[in-house]
C-alpha cells in the first residue's frame, strides 16, 4: 500500500501587500483561492494538522495579505486573501484585484491552485474569473468543494453533479474533491495530491 504523504513541519514565513513574493521563488507553490469565508485559511490548517496557523474567523476578509507557509522545508503554501465580501470598498476591491496581478505575473512557481469554492452555493462572477485565470496560466487546480459537512449525502450527489457541469469546459480541472475541515473528510486524498504536485507529476 502507498504510505500517504506526510505533513512534518509547518511554518509561517512572511506577508506580502504587494503580491511580489521574488525573495522565495526557488521553491514549489501551492496556492489557496476562494472568495472570503469560504474557508482557505480553514482548510491549509486542517491539512497542515494546525489549530491556527492560519488565521480564520468569522468576519470576511480575516486574510487581507498573502500570506507564505512553508511545509516541510521544502515547499510554500500561499493563503491567498478572499475577494467578493460587501464591506469592502471599490478601491479596496481593485487593490486586491492588482495584488493578485502582481503576485501571479512574478511568479512561475505555482505548480497547483486549490480553487476553493462552497459546496451549497453556485460559483459567483469572481469564481470563475480565477479560474479562468489559472486556465489560461495553464495552472493545474483541484476544485475544492468546502463545507461538505453541512450537506447530506443526498444533497452532497447533486451538487457534485452541478459543479462538474458547470465546470465541463475547463482543461485544469484535475478533480471535484468535497471537503470538510472541521471532520478532515477527504485529508488523505487532498494531501495525494499535494505529493504529486510539488514532485511535479501533475502537469
Ligand atoms: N461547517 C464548516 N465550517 C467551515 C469549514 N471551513 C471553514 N469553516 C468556517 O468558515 C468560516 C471562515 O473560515 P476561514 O478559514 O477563515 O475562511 P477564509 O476563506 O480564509 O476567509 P478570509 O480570510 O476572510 O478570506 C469560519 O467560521 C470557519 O470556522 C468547513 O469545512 N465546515
Ligand atoms: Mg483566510
Amino acid at each position: 500500500m502507498n504510505e500517504s504523504f506526510k505533513i512534518i513541519s509547518s511554518e509561517y514565513i512572511t506577508s506580502s501587500a504587494s503580491g511580489k513574493n521574488i525573495e522565495i521563488e526557488e521553491f514549489r507553490q501551492i496556492v489557496f483561492t476562494g472568495k472570503s469565508n469560504v474557508g482557505k485559511s480553514s482548510l491549509i490548517n486542517s491539512l497542515l494538522n494546525r489549530k491556527n496557523l492560519a488565521k480564520t474567523g468569522n468576519t470576511p476578509g480575516k486574510t487581507r495579505l498573502i500570506n507564505f507557509f512553508l511545509v516541510n522545508s521544502s515547499f510554500y503554501f500561499v493563503d491567498l486573501p478572499g475577494y467578493g465580501y460587501a464591506a469592502v470598498s471599490k478601491t479596496e476591491k481593485q487593490k486586491w484585484k492588482n495584488m493578485i496581478e502582481v503576485f501571479f505575473r512574478n511568479t512561475k512557481s505555482v505548480k497547483l491552485a486549490f480553487s476553493i469554492l462552497d459546496i451549497r452555493h453556485p460559483p459567483t462572477e469572481n469564481d470563475f474569473s480565477l479560474i479562468r485565470m489559472f486556465e489560461s496560466l495553464k495552472i493545474p487546480q483541484i476544485i475544492i468543494l468546502n463545507k461538505k459537512d453541512k450537506l447530506s449525502n443526498n444533497e452532497l450527489f447533486v451538487q457534485m453533479k452541478l459543479f462538474k457541469k458547470i465546470f465541463s469546459e475547463f482543461e485544469t480541472i484535475f478533480d471535484f474533491v468535497p471537503y470538510s475541515s472541521v471532520n478532515h473528510f477527504n485529508r488523505e486524498k487532498v494531501l495525494d495530491y499535494l505529493d504529486k504536485a510539488v514532485n511535479e507529476e501533475i502537469t
